[in-house]
């Protein structure tokens, strides 16, 4: 009897040894080779991955190593090595209600050098700790807006940071002085920024609304969403119930399934409510943050030159059921001019075929 009782110690003690001894030498990293190493790639001592998703799907779990910066051989210590898993529903470090102000002294090489360690060429951010769920391709419609576009740079890439967002920014600018046409520029803007990345959810957002609030997260639900909901110059609630304009996220697949925007929106006006009814005409819903959360601060600024309401804009809203289908991204055509890398954004530069002013 006590002999089987003290050779059961003996098996018990063995093997809490053997574990404590694979603890300890996983811990130090011995065990790298248990989970294959991915393809982050480490620049100083700033992690990126650029590894595919589908990798990502078979194993959430990787291992990235990084170089120390250190030129002196010597002192360089081991490449460390460390284990990640996807980044946490609830991103851990947001702040809740932000402050907002235009400072108008602010340059946009001030704002560079603010976030010029963090981000990547093209203004592209992936979190260091953990790897994202969406690839989110931010798309702002643009012409003539660089004062607004500084302000909105130094507000929103380090929400997005906190958010942990996987993220790349691409401001989608009107060549020549024709009629501005805001719903071409984005869908130009998805197909444009699926060139460079696979993104997977897209946020369409105006040049001058900076959130109010972090928890505001930029990203994609499991409907088009909302995010706008409560803007200062409408008095911090929806100006009517089916107002889609200001800033929405829609996934790829909500993106096409409404055969992404109209192209035939031309001036101000309209765009907007035809993506709402488009929404809701393929049967899905729309997503919103609270009044609480969905605060925004707009740039004040003159209404834009050649943006000027267009008289035929409403009447086109009585036949989304018909445009849906013929006028969006199946039927876009536009020329890229120019694509510039800067640190904090894509500049890409469209001809859209716009009428003169
Ligand atoms: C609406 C505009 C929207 C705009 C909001 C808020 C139209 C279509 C005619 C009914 N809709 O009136 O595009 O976002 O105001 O400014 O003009």
């Amino acid at each position: 009897m006590f002999r089987k009782l003290f050779n059961l110690l003996v098996v018990f003690a063995v093997i809490s040894l053997a574990c404590f001894v694979l603890f300890f030498l996983q811990s130090k990293d011995h065990f790298s080779f248990i989970v294959p190493k991915s393809h982050f790639v480490a620049e100083g001592n700033k992690v990126f991955s650029w590894g595919a998703k589908q990798d990502v799907k078979q194993a959430w779990v990787r291992t990235i190593t990084v170089e120390s910066p250190s030129n002196d051989t010597t002192q360089r210590p081991a490449n460390v090595t460390r284990t990640l898993g996807p980044c946490p529903e609830t991103p851990p470090n947001l702040v809740g209600p932000l402050y907002v102000g235009f400072d108008f002294r602010r340059t946009l090489e001030d704002v560079r050098t603010l976030f010029n360690s963090s981000l990547k060429e093209g203004g592209r951010f992936k979190p260091r700790d953990c790897i994202a769920e969406q690839k989110v391709a931010i798309i702002i419609p643009f012409r003539n807006r660089h004062e607004h576009l500084k302000h909105w740079l130094y507000y929103l890439h380090p929400i997005l940071m906190r958010q942990q967002v996987d993220y790349g920014v691409y401001v989608i600018n009107q060549d020549g002085d024709g009629v501005f046409n805001r719903a071409k520029l984005m869908n130009a803007g998805y197909i444009e920024a699926l060139k460079d990345y696979d993104y997977d959810c897209f946020v369409f957002s105006d040049v001058d609304l900076v959130p109010l609030d972090d928890r505001n997260l930029y990203r994609c639900y499991d409907n088009p969403r909302h995010l706008a909901v409560a803007m200062d110059k409408f008095n911090f609630r929806l100006p009517y119930q089916t107002y889609f304009g200001g800033v929405c996220s829609m996934s790829k697949d909500q993106f096409l399934k409404i055969n992404g925007f109209p192209n035939t929106y031309w001036g101000w006006g309209g765009e907007d409510d035809d993506i709402y009814k488009r929404v809701i005409l393929r049967g899905m819903s729309v997503s919103r943050p609270n009044y609480v959360i969905g605060k925004y601060r707009m740039i004040r600024h003159e209404r834009d030159l050649h943006n000027e309401p267009n008289p035929v804009n409403p009447d086109k809203l009585l036949h989304t059921r018909w445009t849906l289908d013929r006028d969006g991204i199946n039927s876009l055509k536009y020329t890229v001019k120019a694509i510039e890398k800067d640190i904090l954004f894509t500049f890409i530069t469209v001809d859209i075929d716009a009428p003169p002013a």
